[in-house]
């Protein structure tokens, strides 16, 4: 594979997609060939996924379960749409990838990371992402702005604690591979995280010209 593979991360309302669209623009000005997705997503059969996900339900959905869909997406996800734009040399920046399923099935969930990673190594073989840019913020300022935008999905339902799990799984996870790994302050206002963006851009441009 040619291309780079880069994925954002983060909490809940955390600045993502929002920055996702940014970082894109400035690899394209750059002459950068760059394929914007997310997950859980990314292609219709894996958006079917998300749908199951993402609605609140009256049955509980069983943390395995969660888990396998979340693995199933992202099987279909590789299949059609990641492996290809890598092989055809894209840079493709990715909304959320296995380190979500570390923290919010393994941190918030309480799934046992060991368990996650064997399914890591069944759907995905080698691949692992380049760079993850994670967005960071207590989660009372996430889930104000999650909340500030309407109805709540599945996820957003949940308690203080599950997202503090999450939060401290990212940033462990960013600790232990400090090589792999960019921590952006997302509680400051949107065009300082972008300006810190900016200063990481020379990093990132290298990354992709290889
Ligand atoms: N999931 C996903 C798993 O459990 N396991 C997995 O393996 C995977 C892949 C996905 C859910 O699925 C779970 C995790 C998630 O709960 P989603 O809707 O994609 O659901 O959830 P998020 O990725 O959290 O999407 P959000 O839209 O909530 O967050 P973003 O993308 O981080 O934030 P964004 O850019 O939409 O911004 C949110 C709001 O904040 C404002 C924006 O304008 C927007 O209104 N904002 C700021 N405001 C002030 N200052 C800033 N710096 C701001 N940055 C953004």
């Amino acid at each position: 594979m040619s291309g780079l593979f880069i994925t954002l991360e983060g909490p809940e309302g955390a600045g993502k997609s929002t920055n996702r669209e940014f970082l894109a623009e400035r690899l394209r000005a750059q002459g950068i060939e760059v394929l914007l997705t997310r997950e859980p997503g990314g292609t219709p059969l894996a958006e079917r996924i998300r749908e199951l996900l993402l609605t609140p339900s009256d049955e509980p959905m069983a943390a395995d379960t969660e888990l396998l869909l979340v693995f199933a997406a992202r099987a279909q996800h590789l299949a059609q749409v990641i492996r290809p734009a890598l092989a055809r040399g894209c840079v493709v920046l990715c909304d959320r990838f296995t380190d979500a399923t570390y923290a919010y099935q393994g941190g918030g969930r309480g799934l046992s990371q060991a368990r996650i990673a064997v399914l890591e190594s069944f759907v995905q073989g080698n691949l692992r992402p380049d760079l993850t840019l994670v967005f960071d913020l207590p989660v009372e300022i996430g889930l104000a702005r999650a909340a500030a935008r309407g109805r709540l999905d599945r996820f957003e339902q949940e308690g203080r604690a599950f997202f503090e799990a999450v939060r401290q799984t990212y940033l462990r996870r960013a600790g232990e591979q400090p090589r792999r790994y960019r921590i952006l302050n997302a509680a400051q206002p949107l065009s300082q995280v972008q300006q810190d963006l900016d200063a990481m851009l020379g990093h990132i441009v290298e990354l992709c010209r290889g």
